[in-house]
């Protein structure tokens, strides 16, 4: 297996902790995206929509997309699942997984923010309001039902790891490296510090990967 990943990349940060929580340990492709290495012929030639992460498995297929990535891996390495059984619970998980996945990162990638840097002629200051306001509009999304759902429990959904605390970790470290202020959040960080407890979390975190700084402010 080969992942085409870089320490910043949150979308490459959910597939990292699923990789650790199925004890998979695949072959590391630096790709970096400061750099525009995302754009290079064999990226391209790899991932026509220049994007990771990017994991070739064992029978040489490519995979993109991290949630499609996540449910695939749950499908060749069920233990343990990443989704519960019952159908309702099984949506509930992906609803909040695609608050993230869907809605919200979508808006803050770095060909987003370039877009607004270079054809919207936007300075800094109000690329970053765009960034934290829309990084705020999905913390205030997920808040709601996690505080409200008695099914939330130490995790997302109960007391076991699920999809859904994959993106939200995700999300809530993107936050962080963004300076955003999570204390009107408490459910959803309660819930990422419990999770930047499992080793699985904690050692897939961007600022632990090779190439990261020490710390970042945006
Ligand atoms: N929906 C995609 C998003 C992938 C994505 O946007 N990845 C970012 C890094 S987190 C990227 O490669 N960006 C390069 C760019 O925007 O040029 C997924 O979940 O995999």
């Amino acid at each position: 297996m080969k992942l085409y990943s870089f320490w910043r990349s949150l979308a490459t940060f959910r597939v990292r902790i699923a990789l650790n929580l199925k004890g998979l340990a695949p072959e590391v492709v630096n790709v970096d995206l400061m750099k525009g290495q995302q754009h290079a012929a064999d990226f391209r030639a790899l991932n026509p929509q220049m994007l990771i992460p990017a994991l070739i498995d064992d029978t040489g297929h490519t995979l993109f997309q991290s949630v499609s990535i996540l449910e695939y891996l749950d499908e060749i390495r069920p233990n343990p699942p990443l989704l519960p059984r019952e159908p309702a619970d099984r949506a509930r998980v992906r609803a909040l997984a695609m608050i993230v996945a869907c809605d919200a990162h979508p808006l803050i990638v770095p060909r987003v923010r370039s877009y607004l840097e270079k054809e919207l002629k936007l300075d800094e200051p109000t690329r970053l309001k765009w960034i934290r306001h829309w990084i705020g509009e999905a913390l205030a999304a997920l808040e709601t039902p996690l505080s409200r759902d008695p099914q939330t429990g130490r995790f997302c959904h109960r007391d076991s790891v699920t999809m859904a605390d994959i993106c939200l970790v995700s999300h809530a470290v993107g936050a962080r490296l963004f300076e955003v202020d999570l204390t009107p959040y408490p459910t959803v960080t309660r819930i990422v510090d419990a999770c930047l407890k499992e080793d699985a979390f904690a050692r897939a975190h961007p600022l632990k990967q090779p190439g990261a700084p020490a710390s970042v402010t945006h």
